[in-house]
């Protein structure tokens, strides 16, 4: 049967009563593999005719790539390892647990596929039960999220009452599970070892020692660029082979009975301890890359026919014959049940339910747990604090109430754990603690005393890398920690993009609800610095505005600063917060510690100053530069501004923008960065659209000029809108 899975208690079991096995593998167990390898086959082949008959719309093969799969399944443990597959691992889920049926229904894009819901390509496998994590078609980077995997699994270990449900925040929507000694698979082409993010991973599983099998299936294609191109010299396990505390492979993986002893041995150096291994399988690929993909137009026929003779397929089954395993009628037999369940399997998926069309904006977010809500709605309680201040108390900067507010919460909840470039007080931390040093803290100090006073387990510096940084993180909350992770300066956030925008706020809903990853991504953010430069006071939140699934959050002084820091922890969706690196030590927006419950809910404005003859629609730094001008305007000319901040820049509060401008009829959108494109178009379009009777005057924007802001203060002054500039607009509009 497909779904058959192998018993590896039965190896031990034949072992013992002196049976032959190979390499540990029964007779047994590889008839199974046959089964396996077989109808991982024959579903690609199936799903290859249906996609002809055009009843489905996509298909990659794993052919080829069947014995590396049940080889590793076999060694592995369903529901207990944690598995992050490439498309090529039908074998490994088959063998895992998974069943032809359900692969067939993520063809058809049924309602019940497993995997997504119909909302992923086939092959993009996703098995909540057996541990199989959800994964995107970005090639690589499943591979920093396996590493930030097996770190939560770890720290788990070492803080299990960490694991422990709680009621009232993201928690209670997260089960965790973990074993001291579980192992994450991860797999990859050979093409893909040429992401930066694969050289990532190898460098943190290297350095933490962690239980990781990278498992490289080289097929020497990547599409139709083969593997010299690729990689230097053509091998990737020369190049990997200096990493420190690996353990490494380079095998024939068409074979089930050396993938399998290969990974026994990858996963016992895995599971003591010593740090990660690194199984380089050689592979083929008997079809072409996927069905849009013609072979034929870049490979000749001869290596084609020398692939074909290497076909895990046949050599298993002539393996069987020539061992006396099985015989002619046991091989027909198996392929016949086989081919029999897979052909009612189609039948059945073709049938099912496809998803209904509304269900589209289901688990774009969290289901259970809304940010918005009353629940996240508290008033600052000055006298509740730990450490005994009392309302009166001296106003703290945004940068004390984002340090308060991490310390709290870390005492709150083990969960969290802290890290980034810089963000620790002192890696080599017995200068600190030998008080030969202060320790740092953050590049702005925002994360200071929190590596003291939690351990170098729960806050700690990480590579210069960003993509590792959001990538980790992502997978660390998949497993159910809440990584507060910061980004030193906006301006070098690209690098982690791929992940931010193809991963973290993706993962619920290409999951259709099964995995999700609550994390709290820390941006400084923002000019106004005289002498930032291109490089240090770049905006572009509009860029992250319109990723669905992240929440975008942008205090603008700070008591909300806290009180949004403290939402997004304990949500149950990722948050990019904004920090506004002028706004972190200004005296605009101070305000006592409220409290270590303080908390705003996501999506509601703020309305900085109430009035009645035009409303402007900020944010951030913009904030006091517009409440300037508008104090000016009134003072000069009795102009009323109704001046909004948004504080959450999405979701954002309609609501909020569309009461004050049925009253006023007059907006004007104001931000920081540059004009064009920028966040204050959808603002506009949107009032332009749905309160287009209610206007007495065109909706206006201010805004950067369309340029990078410069180092000369004169320049930067010019690039960037200021008091003077909202002055000017306001009255223009006031006076429309
Ligand atoms: C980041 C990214 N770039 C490009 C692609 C398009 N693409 C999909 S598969 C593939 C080739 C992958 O080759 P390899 O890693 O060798 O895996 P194989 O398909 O050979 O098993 C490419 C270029 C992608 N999915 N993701
Ligand atoms: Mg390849």
């Amino acid at each position: 049967m497909a779904t058959t899975k192998v018993d590896p208690k039965l190896t031990e079991q034949s072992r013992a009563k002196g049976v032959k096995t190979y390499q540990g593998l029964t007779s047994q167990q590889l008839i199974d593999a046959y089964r396996i390898m077989f109808a991982s086959r024959r579903v690609d082949d199936r799903e290859i005719m249906l996609k002809r008959q055009q009843k489905v719309f996509f298909q990659i093969s794993g052919a080829g790539h069947e014995a590396m799969g049940v080889g590793a399944a076999l060694a592995l443990k369903a529901g207990y390892d944690w598995f992050y597959p490439y498309y090529r691992d039908r074998a490994l889920c088959l063998a895992l647990g998974a069943t032809s049926y359900e692969m067939l229904l993520g063809a058809v894009g049924a309602a019940d596929d497993p995997c997504s819901g119909g909302r992923q390509m086939p092959s993009h496998w996703a098995y909540k039960g057996l541990n199989v994590v959800t994964q995107s078609s970005a090639t690589g980077t499943q591979i920093l999220q396996a590493v930030g995997c097996a770190e939560a699994g770890r720290y788990f270990a070492k803080h299990p009452k960490a694991a422990e449900k709680a009621e009232g925040d993201y928690r209670q929507f997260k089960d965790v599970q973990f074993h001291g000694d579980e192992v994450t698979y991860v797999s990859l082409g050979d093409g893909t070892t040429s992401e930066g993010e694969f050289w990532e991973a190898l460098n943190s599983a290297s350095n933490l020692r962690l239980p990781v099998i990278f498992c490289v299936q080289d097929n020497e294609y990547a599409i139709s660029v083969p593997v010299e191109v690729q990689t230097a010299g053509g091998n990737i396990s020369r190049l990997v082979s200096g990493f420190p505390n690996f353990h490494f492979e380079e095998i024939d993986g068409t074979d089930p009975v050396v993938t399998y002893a290969s990974f026994k041995r990858a996963a016992a150096h895995c599971r003591a301890g010593h740090g990660p291994a690194f199984v380089h399988a050689h592979v083929i690929r008997p079809y072409s890359h996927s069905l849009s993909d013609d072979e034929r137009l870049y490979r000749p026929d001869a290596e084609r026919q020398a692939d074909a003779a290497r076909d895990p397929v046949p050599r298993l089954q002539m393996f069987l014959l020539r061992e006396g395993i099985l015989d002619e009628k046991g091989i027909n037999e198996i392929e016949k049940e086989v081919e029999e369940q897979i052909q009612a399997d189609a039948d059945r998926a073709l049938a099912a339910a496809i998803p209904q069309p509304e269900t589209i904006y289901n688990y774009v977010y969290s289901p259970d747990l809304d940010p918005g809500s009353a629940q996240f709605d508290t008033q600052p309680a000055p006298e509740a604090t730990a450490d005994g201040k009392r309302p009166g108390a001296p106003a703290k900067t945004m940068a004390d109430l984002i340090n308060t507010t991490l310390r709290d919460e870390m005492r709150r909840d083990e969960r969290v754990v802290i890290f980034g470039e810089d963000v620790a007080d002192c890696s080599r931390e017995a200068y600190v603690r030998t008080k030969q040093v202060k320790g740092k803290g953050g590049v702005f100090k925002l994360t200071s005393g929190l590596q003291m006073e939690f351990g170098s387990d729960r806050v700690f510096n990480s590579p210069l890398a960003e993509a590792s940084i959001v990538g980790r993180a992502t997978g660390m909350g998949t497993r159910g920690l809440k990584p507060v992770v910061e980004i030193q300066f906006f301006d070098y956030i690209w690098p982690a993009m791929m992940q931010l925008r193809d991963e973290l706020p993706t993962i619920r809903w290409r999951s259709n609800n099964a995995f999700s990853a609550p994390v709290v991504v820390r941006v400084a953010i923002g000019g106004y610095l005289t002498g930032g430069a291109i490089y240090h006071s770049q905006c572009g939140e509009s860029i992250f505005t319109h990723t669905p699934g992240l929440r975008v959050v942008f205090p603008s002084n700070a008591l909300d600063a806290a009180g949004l820091l403290r939402t997004a922890i304990r949500c149950d969706d990722p948050v990019l917060f904004l920090e506004h690196k002028r706004l972190y030590r200004e005296t605009y927006g101070r305000a006592p510690y409220p409290g270590p419950d303080y908390m705003v809910p996501f999506g509601k404005a703020k309305l900085v100053q109430p009035g009645t003859d035009l409303t402007v629609i900020t944010y951030g730094a913009v904030v006091p530069r517009a409440l300037q001008a508008a104090q000016k305007l009134e003072r000069e000319h009795q102009v009323s501004v109704e001046l909004i901040d948004l504080r959450c820049l999405s979701p954002f509060d309609w609501d909020a923008i569309a009461a004050s401008v049925k009253k006023t009829n007059r907006a004007l959108i104001a931000y920081e960065d540059s004009l064009s494109w920028g966040y204050g178009a959808e603002i506009a379009a949107r009032i332009a659209d749905q309160l287009f009777h209610h206007l007495d005057a065109p909706v206006k924007r201010v805004a950067a000029t369309d340029t990078f802001v410069a180092y000369q203060p004169i320049l930067e002054d010019v690039i960037l809108p200021q008091a003077s500039d909202l002055f000017r607009a306001m009255k223009e509009l006031a006076e429309f």
